[in-house]
């Protein structure tokens, strides 16, 4: 009751004191193709697609139909570019060169059971982080995706595709996010999106549809959309922190969802309610993939909120002190916190465990973080353990689990990402 107080009392300060001016931008690089972190020839730059062509060639002795993969694994020589993948999974990580993706990956690769392909918009700073976070060698692929370009997604994943030798993917984490609390006007993505939307959902939405048929061809195969609770009206981090998400009747997609129209329900630009708004689009997706898909695919689905990772680069554009007081708030307040180790720990249960393999469910933990992760891939527990930290199926809000909403929400992404 105490805490609750707190939380109303400090509510009321924080939106009162929140800044309301930043014109910092975040950097969106030149969409280009192919490059990795390794140093053969194929992958010492950017690849041309003749040299795309060369290296199928070279794959080719190791190619087998896709359809084997998984059934007699041990004689597998599977190949990605020349790096041995081996009896391991493949797991696409967006937005793996920080925060939760960058913590997901290094969880994942350093089970050895899992090959990561790190899809980053910025790939010479996701080899960087990879080497600083010690992923081991030949566990990990750097690869380019600019999430802000349909083109790019699309050249993604048939750069994906031609390593044929490398599939099918069994593994799919939309992890990337913007989040413009600060911006005056809308940023827009090279295909004329508002930038939080159509990176945190549209380019998602069309990553996912183009990887689908690979990877319904393979055995246990996983997608999990990062979701979150400012997406949830149900809580209080939802519910009663303005602005809250709300995609109206979808007026704004109805219209497009391009340049002049910025958001979901069609009302001016608010840069902190477009992250809320794609969140929600994020979480729909995933029960209306379970729906549509999880039955004839045997792809699970699901979406999670990984807790309050109050120090990852999501709040760039906040003022300092904000970032100073944001996690002594979720930490002593709120008791939303968690550390960017262990949330990583927690994306990385959502694709492995398999206590997660019911689809279309939306994982949370309760009882607060602890200092390390209570799972651990490896199966031996860590830390001292405690009372928080376990995985529930968690109840989205009636504005998330709306169907018809959903349904439109559903239809007219396809249209605006060209697909139908
Ligand atoms: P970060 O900013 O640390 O990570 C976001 C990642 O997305 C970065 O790797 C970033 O690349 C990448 N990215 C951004 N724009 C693009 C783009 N146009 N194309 C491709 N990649 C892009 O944030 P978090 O780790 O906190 O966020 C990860 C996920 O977790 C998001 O989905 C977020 O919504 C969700 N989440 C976060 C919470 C939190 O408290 N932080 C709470 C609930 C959910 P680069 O490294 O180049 O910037
Ligand atoms: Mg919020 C239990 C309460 C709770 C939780 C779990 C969160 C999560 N937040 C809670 C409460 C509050 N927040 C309260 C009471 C306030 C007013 C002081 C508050 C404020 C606040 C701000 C200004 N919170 C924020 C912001 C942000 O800029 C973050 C945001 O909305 O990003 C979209 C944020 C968040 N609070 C969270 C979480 C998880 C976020 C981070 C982003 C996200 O959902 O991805």
């Amino acid at each position: 009751m105490m805490r609750f107080l707190v939380i109303l009392l400090t509510a009321s300060a924080v939106s009162a004191f929140s800044p309301s001016l930043n014109t910092n931008k975040v950097h969106v690089p030149v969409p280009s193709v192919l490059t990795t972190s390794l140093s053969s020839p194929l992958f010492r730059s950017q690849a041309s697609s003749s040299s795309l062509t060369q290296c199928e060639a070279m794959l080719q002795e190791t190619e087998l139909p896709d359809k084997l993969y998984f059934e007699k694994e041990k004689e597998m020589p599977k190949v990605l570019g020349g790096l041995k993948i081996g009896l391991r999974k493949l797991v696409v990580i967006t937005g793996a060169s920080s925060g939760l993706g960058l913590n997901c990956a290094t969880t994942l690769a350093k089970t050895g059971r899992y090959f990561v392909v790190m899809a980053c918009r910025d790939v010479e700073k996701g080899k960087q982080v990879a080497k600083e976070k010690g992923l081991p060698d030949n566990s990990y692929v750097v690869m380019k995706l600019e999430l802000g370009n349909l083109q790019s997604v699309r050249d993604f994943v048939s750069n994906l595709k031609a390593f044929k030798a490398a599939r099918p993917l069994t593994h799919l984490i939309c992890n990337a996010a913007v989040y413009k609390p600060k911006d005056p006007e809308p940023a827009w993505t090279d295909d004329g999106f508002e930038m939080s939307m159509g990176v945190n959902h549209l380019g998602h939405f069309l990553l996912v549809h183009l990887l689908m048929d690979d990877m319904s061809r393979a055995k246990g195969a996983r997608v999990c959309i990062v979701g979150s609770i400012t997406g949830n009206t149900n809580t209080v981090g939802g519910g009663l922190v303005y602005p809250q998400a709300d995609l109206g009747k979808l007026q704004g997609f109805e219209k497009g969802a391009k340049k002049p129209v910025a958001m979901a329900d069609g009302k001016p630009f608010f840069g902190a309610k477009a992250y809320k708004d794609s969140k929600v689009c994020n979480m729909m997706t995933v029960s209306e993939l379970n729906r549509l898909y999880h039955k004839d695919t045997g792809i699970v689905f699901s979406s999670m909120y990984p807790g309050c990772i109050a120090e990852t680069a999501l709040f760039r554009e906040k003022r300092p002190w904000f970032r100073k007081a944001f996690p002594w708030f979720m930490k002593y307040v709120t008791g939303g916190y968690v550390g960017m180790e262990e949330a990583g720990e927690r994306l990385a249960q959502v694709i492995d465990d398999p206590q997660c393999t019911k689809s279309g469910v939306y994982w949370s933990w309760n009882g607060g973080a602890q200092t390390v992760g209570r799972w651990s891939p490896d199966g031996k527990p860590r830390g001292a353990g405690g009372s928080g930290g376990e995985i529930f199926e968690n109840q989205q809000s009636d504005a998330v689990r709306d169907l018809p909403t959903a349904k439109k929400m559903w239809k007219l992404s396809r249209e605006a990402v060209g697909l139908s």
